[in-house]
């Protein structure tokens, strides 16, 4: 199989949130609530799961301080973490993987953030599919990862434009566990824009973890799934890598690990095994820009 495979099933539900947005008096089709795998706790439009996977603050709508809401710069993939000028006001997509705590029984979760300016959503297309570097041009469609069960949000903001969220469970992450190194990726069709997003994920030490944008040119490999320390209290083992271009494969682009250092984040504490990540080499299908730019 070549070329991409629309996802039918997201686009039904991207235009459910549109319908729902021409009609104020329906409800969305499911409302995540407290206790739930989408717990909101500072009301900022990225669930807590979400949060952890971008390392921004679960507890802080504006992790940096910068006023710029922590959902504008994660759907622009920008640096919630350090302070900076706003990106121009624009369409944004960002795809977004979780997983359950570890030891929690659930699926994974695979969350699509939409920015749109204005108040409509001028959504044409979209597509989600996954790769795996032995198979580059092999794209398998998310429908058949996934359940049914959508949730769909949306939030008018002042300033920032119109919100939209689809969240959609998918496999065990001990399923997913089997088809890693993945990457999934989103290619959202707006008016006059196309934004191409992804997120790569690795197998680590029984972990799955994804690689992350940190700002400064460098990344954080990231558990997808909370980490629950003894304590009851949460872990975040963040480590941070610093690659260089060192050529290009038939998966794509092909960058060497020359750094990487134990980074405080959210004031968690970083894995041991951090400084062995130097000297991997990560293929990233389309380059750093193809998954993390604009
Ligand atoms: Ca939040
Ligand atoms: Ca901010």
């Amino acid at each position: 199989m070549t070329g991409k495979t629309t996802y039918s099933l997201l686009l039904a539900a991207a235009l459910c949130a549109v319908a729902w947005l021409t009609a104020p008096a329906r409800q969305p089709l499911l409302v995540a609530g407290g206790g739930t795998p989408l717990t909101d706790q500072d009301d900022d439009f990225l669930p807590d799961v979400v949060e952890w996977a971008v390392l921004t603050s679960a507890t802080n709508a504006d992790t940096d301080n910068d006023q710029i809401p922590d959902f504008v710069e994660v759907v622009q993939r920008g640096n919630p973490r350090a302070p900076g000028a706003p990106l121009p006001y624009d369409y944004e997509a960002r795809v977004v993987v979780t997983a359950p705590p570890v030891g929690t029984p659930g699926p994974t979760w695979l969350h699509l953030l939409f920015r749109f300016v204005g108040s409509t959503p001028a959504l044409n297309g979209l597509e989600t599919w996954l790769q795996v570097p032995g198979y580059p041009g092999l794209h398998v469609p998310l429908s058949l990862l996934a359940f049914d069960d959508l949730v769909v949000r949306q939030r008018q903001t002042a300033n920032d434009g119109l919100w939209v969220y689809v969240g959609v469970p998918m496999i065990s992450e001990a399923v997913l566990q089997q088809m890693l190194p993945c990457s999934i990726h989103a290619r959202a069709s707006f008016v006059g824009r196309v934004v191409t997003t992804g997120v790569k994920l690795f197998y680590v030490q029984g972990q799955t973890v994804s690689l992350v944008p940190f700002g400064e040119g460098s990344f954080a490999l990231q558990t997808i799934g909370l980490q629950s320390m003894s304590t009851n209290s949460y872990s975040n083992k963040v480590c941070l890598l610093e690659l260089r271009e060192a050529g290009s494969g038939p998966g794509g682009t092909v960058y060497e690990v020359t750094a990487a250092e134990c980074e405080d984040c959210n004031e968690l504490e970083c894995s041991p095994s951090c400084p062995q990540s130097v000297g991997w080499l990560i293929t990233l299908p389309g380059g750093l820009q193809g998954m993390f730019g604009h």
